[in-house]
């Protein structure tokens, strides 16, 4: 693969790419954005025209959208079977948390901006409230220590880290489920070393 170059900030979701490529073990180059300040530069809207971060440029193309970005990355890198085998059932379950995780994304956002579903927008949304959804992913994870499968993939990082910032910004209380699965994700090496990295690269803006 090209030498990609990571567009970031900090701290923002580029974070879970930086965990996602120190998982991958490959060099990478990164540019640090002030969000507010230089994201919707002319030049910057040249790569990602939403102007959010993060944004990889992998030479030939820019992918946006960190699920996207780090199920490339998984795919890039066979042998740290950070996906799971590709026309497997556990890679179509892969698909099913992708899609749910971003599901419950915005039903946490709605959540935060104090939005109830009334009956007949749970019926036409996709994760009907947000409570249901987030109680269903609680049940699938109960007593597993994977999200799919039997080993860690990029589905497990991108989980550990949107429970992470779900806990942080008080939308998911305290819970054992939540807290024992993240814990074991985010005590990973690498994980370690990307906040690490991130500390890096929050002092050179
Ligand atoms: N769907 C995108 C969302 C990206 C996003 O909202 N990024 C935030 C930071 S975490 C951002 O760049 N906000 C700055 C802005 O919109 O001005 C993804 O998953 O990568």
């Amino acid at each position: 693969m090209h030498k990609p170059t990571l567009y970031t900030a900090v701290p923002s979701r580029g974070g879970m790419v930086l965990w996602m490529l120190a998982e991958c073990g490959t060099p990478y180059d990164t540019v640090v954005l002030k969000l507010g300040e230089n994201n919707r530069s002319p030049e910057y809207l040249a790569i990602n025209p939403l102007g959010k971060v993060p944004a990889l440029n992998v030479g030939s193309k820019i992918l946006t959208e960190t699920v996207a970005i780090i199920t490339y990355l998984a795919e890039q890198f066979p042998q740290k079977q950070l996906i799971p085998a590709e026309g497997s059932i556990e890679r179509g379950e892969y698909y099913r948390w992708m899609c749910f995780a971003l599901q419950l994304e915005y039903g946490a956002i709605d959540k935060r901006r104090g939005i109830e579903n009334p009956p007949e927008i749970r019926s036409s949304i996709g994760y009907g409230d947000f409570e249901t959804a987030l109680n269903v992913l609680r049940t699938h994870l109960n007593g597993r220590e994977f999200i799919v499968g039997d080993r860690f993939s990029a589905m497990d990082l991108y989980y550990s880290g949107l429970l992470d910032w779900l806990n942080k910004m008080q939308l998911v209380s305290a819970d054992e489920v939540f807290d024992r699965y993240t814990g074991r994700h985010l005590a990973r090496a690498a994980h370690l070393q990307s906040l690490e990295q991130e500390k890096v690269l929050a002092e050179s803006v």
